[in-house]
């Protein structure tokens, strides 16, 4: 009786306080990110006429995601990042530039808006992501920002430019892009932020919080920040040191991973060799407190698109299916199923509301990982790696088979290394009748123009034709292919 009264309270607690809805680092390991800008991904009275400057507003709206989450849950995502919801100085529609931290930005709805769309979102099961500044407010007038409206509350005028790479404490202090540079060491503004994002939290029921310039504010106040939100929290250390990026891993709970970034556009988008993935993890596993939990991604909003002033299709999808299916909390950028290519900033941050084709050959791509990682949860399995050499690369998850090439020519690899029992039959994902079987201990993998497979117990199987047979008819349709500029002739001649 002691023990039911006990724990009658404690759900009661949880319940009162909402702490039941916090979501930790370790929970958010079953989600697939959708990144968006709020600006861009779809206005509220559904209006899809181009926008004419993207330097500006361009009108996005919270209510335009509520309108769309059918798009976003289709294709297979279960959280969304958020742009900056504040109130901003003039033209911040990115939401990166503050000028109110305690009012909604009206451009993209109310307070109310906002809370209905989170709402919205978890009677889906999808989790809402929230980009937060402490860094930084708006540029303008300072006595026009609120509530850190004197000169006291900043640090003194020096461009971040001018830091030496060196002077890690010079970042913290310095003024980014020239924006106003918070002193988090000044008692009205720690206090301020750490009870700002306790409420705010509260307030909307957020799941957790994306921290924009980590580099730029003293770790000792991303730790306490971190424990007043109460959520997952995961930053944004712009560089590509890894053992930098990981010494903030512990102050929060998880890093974007920019390493992993420049892995795979070496990779896929200029064809390095695959060995680099084999380096990346063999450091990455040693120097991240916990890589399980870290943001892969191939696309934001900061850097050029992965197809910017490039046409190589198969190695976005390589790069994307890799960013997916590999260990650590996938982020995918919004406008990557639909084959967005835009270059430097404001140039990749085009809207969305042009472009909703839900049966785009990205966004069918990427439904079809999204899935089978949901079906099969191989996001609990541990990533082994079972084949790596400079245009090819292998790993396993639980007993799916991933495998992936810079090439896009014929790659043939025999398997040896896997734990699969003898006879397993093995299909591909993305194509049911590609199937092999386990023959000696051994298997064989082909990839054809850069394409990517899930080899799966679990696949969709047929009977027919014969593994045999489709090697045959592999090699002959690939010269084929090639011959007429195809990307894939594998559906064709499967029929
Ligand atoms: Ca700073």
């Amino acid at each position: 009786m002691k023990q039911h009264l006990l724990l009658t309270f404690s759900i009661s607690f949880i319940l009162f306080f909402g702490i039941a809805g916090a979501k930790t680092a370790q929970e958010w390991k079953s989600r697939v990110v959708y990144q968006i800008i709020t600006d861009r991904f779809s206005r509220t009275n559904g209006d899809t006429t181009p926008c004419t400057d993207l330097g500006k507003y361009c009108g996005g709206t919270f209510k335009g995601i509520q309108s769309n989450l059918d798009y976003i849950e289709e294709l297979g995502f279960n959280a969304i990042w958020i742009s900056p919801v504040v109130a901003n100085t003039d033209n911040g529609y990115h939401g990166y530039w503050a000028q109110d931290i305690y009012k909604i930005n009206e451009n993209f709805g109310t307070a109310e808006e906002l809370k209905e769309l989170i709402q919205a979102c978890h009677e889906r099961d999808i989790w809402v992501m929230v980009d937060v500044i402490a860094n930084h407010m708006g540029y303008g007038d300072k006595s026009q920002l609120y509530p850190f409206n004197d000169e006291s509350h900043y640090n003194t005028f020096r461009d971040c430019a001018e830091v030496p790479d060196w002077d890690s404490q010079g970042f913290e202090n310095c003024w980014l892009h020239g924006l106003p540079d918070l002193n988090q060491n000044n008692p009205f503004v720690r206090e301020t932020l750490l009870s700002w994002i306790k409420d705010f939290i509260q307030t909307y029921e957020i799941d957790g919080i994306r921290l924009d310039a980590l580099k730029h504010v003293p770790k000792d106040f991303w730790q306490e920040f971190s424990k007043a939100a109460g959520v997952f929290t995961i930053g944004e250390v712009f560089a590509y040191d890894l053992p930098y990026l990981a010494s903030y891993q512990g102050p929060v709970d998880s890093l974007l991973n920019f390493p992993f970034y420049s892995t795979m556009r070496y990779t896929f988008q200029n064809g390095g060799s695959m060995s680099s993935i084999e380096q990346y993890y063999g450091g990455a596993s040693a120097t991240w407190k916990d890589m399980s939990v870290v943001g892969n991604f191939v696309n934001n909003h900061d850097n050029a698109r992965f197809l910017c002033n490039n046409n190589n299709v198969p190695g976005f999808k390589a790069a994307l299916a890799f960013s997916i299916a590999s260990v650590g909390i996938p982020t995918v950028y919004y406008g990557d199923e639909q084959g967005y290519g835009g270059c430097g900033d404001p140039g990749n941050r085009e809207p969305l509301w042009t472009n909703m084709d839900r049966n785009h050959e990205f966004y069918q791509f990427i439904k079809t990982i999204n899935q089978f990682r949901k079906q099969t949860e191989f996001f609990k399995h541990e990533q082994i790696q079972r084949y790596a050499d400079n245009n090819f690369y292998a790993f396993t998850r639980g007993q799916h088979f991933f495998a992936f090439t810079n090439s896009h020519d014929f790659q043939k690899r025999t398997i040896t290394y896997h734990n699969y029992p003898e006879g397993t039959r093995l299909c591909n994902v993305f194509h049911s009748k590609d199937c092999v079987e386990v023959k000696n201990g051994e298997f064989e993998a082909v990839l054809i123009n850069g394409e990517v497979k899930i080899f799966s117990p679990y696949a969709p199987q047929s009977d027919e034709p014969q593994p045999e047979k489709v090697w045959k008819k592999i090699k002959n349709s690939w010269a084929e292919s090639l011959s007429i500029g195809k990307l894939s002739s594998f559906t064709r001649i499967s029929t």
